[in-house]
């Protein structure tokens, strides 16, 4: 299984050229932490991922909740992507028909397919969506996670339609893997990416909840935690958080390896 080898030895088989080097990231800063960077302005956004950006595989973003956001912004989330060597995921989450869905992740005002390394859709309008965006983000050199699964409580996306996404994955050479629980399939090594991790908390009054990264990548075999508010939550020091979950991120990696 892909869940027994390294990220490094995956990242040096792999074929997709985002996959590739997001493993060699991993591998280098010892990190599969991701931080969701859900604050609202962009000089926050920027001191943040500054702050945490040495612990981190990948940053994900949800651009259009940054109030003051502009084209210096993305330039400068890209000069911090070099500085601290991790990738941009926009966390975008795309549900129309394939040609609705080029048109807003190539142009508009945020233009994504320009900044973003990774986004994600939703398998719902079928697989044009995938193709759609292909269109925009394979030229660029761009990869997709595909929403098999999400965190919050009640969600929909259970047995079969997560079965449709893995299908629909398998055979898209844009798509990188998945967001969802745990590892879905041993074909082309699809990477998965789990948001709603916490160390301490349940969850939130709004449906999230939090399992561990034990749980999350030695159990289940995902291969990235996404941590937001555990790390910039109110009272946190984000750099002591960042490097607690990036430490125990990793602890539970050595252990599925059985190291
Ligand atoms: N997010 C989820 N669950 C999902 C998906 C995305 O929580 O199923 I898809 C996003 C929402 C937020 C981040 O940006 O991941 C989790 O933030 P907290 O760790 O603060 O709950």
């Amino acid at each position: 299984s892909f869940s027994q080898q390294t990220y490094a030895a995956r990242g040096e088989a792999h074929s997709h050229p985002v996959a590739k080097e997001l493993f060699a990231i991993m591998e280098r800063k010892q990190s599969n932490l991701s931080l969701a960077a859900d604050v609202s302005t962009k000089s926050e956004l920027l001191a943040l991922a500054d702050k945490v950006g040495p612990y981190i595989c990948v940053l994900k973003t949800h651009i259009d909740v940054i109030s003051d956001f502009d084209q210096d912004l993305v330039a400068q989330l890209q000069a911090l992507a070099a500085k601290h060597d991790f990738l941009i995921f926009e966390d975008r989450k795309f549900a129309d028909i394939g040609n609705t869905v080029k048109l807003q992740y190539g142009g508009g005002v945020y233009r994504i397919a320009d900044w973003a390394h990774i986004t994600n859709c939703h398998v719902i309008p079928g697989e044009g969506i995938i193709q759609g965006l292909a269109e925009v983000g394979v030229p660029k050199g761009r990869g997709l996670l595909l929403l098999a699964e999400m965190s919050s409580k009640g969600m929909l996306a259970t047995g079969a339609y997560t079965d449709k996404n893995v299908e629909m994955a398998v055979r898209n050479e844009f798509v990188i893997g998945f967001i969802g629980s745990k590892r879905f399939t041993e074909e082309r090594d699809l990477i998965t990416m789990t948001p709603g991790v916490g160390l301490h908390a349940a969850g939130d009054a709004l449906g999230q909840q939090y399992r561990t990264p034990e749980l999350i990548v030695t159990e289940n075999g995902s291969d990235i935690i996404i941590v937001g508010r555990g790390i910039y939550g109110a009272g946190k020091d984000p750099v002591v958080e960042a490097k607690r979950y990036r430490d125990a991120g990793w602890a539970a990696y050595l252990n599925r390896l059985g190291k």
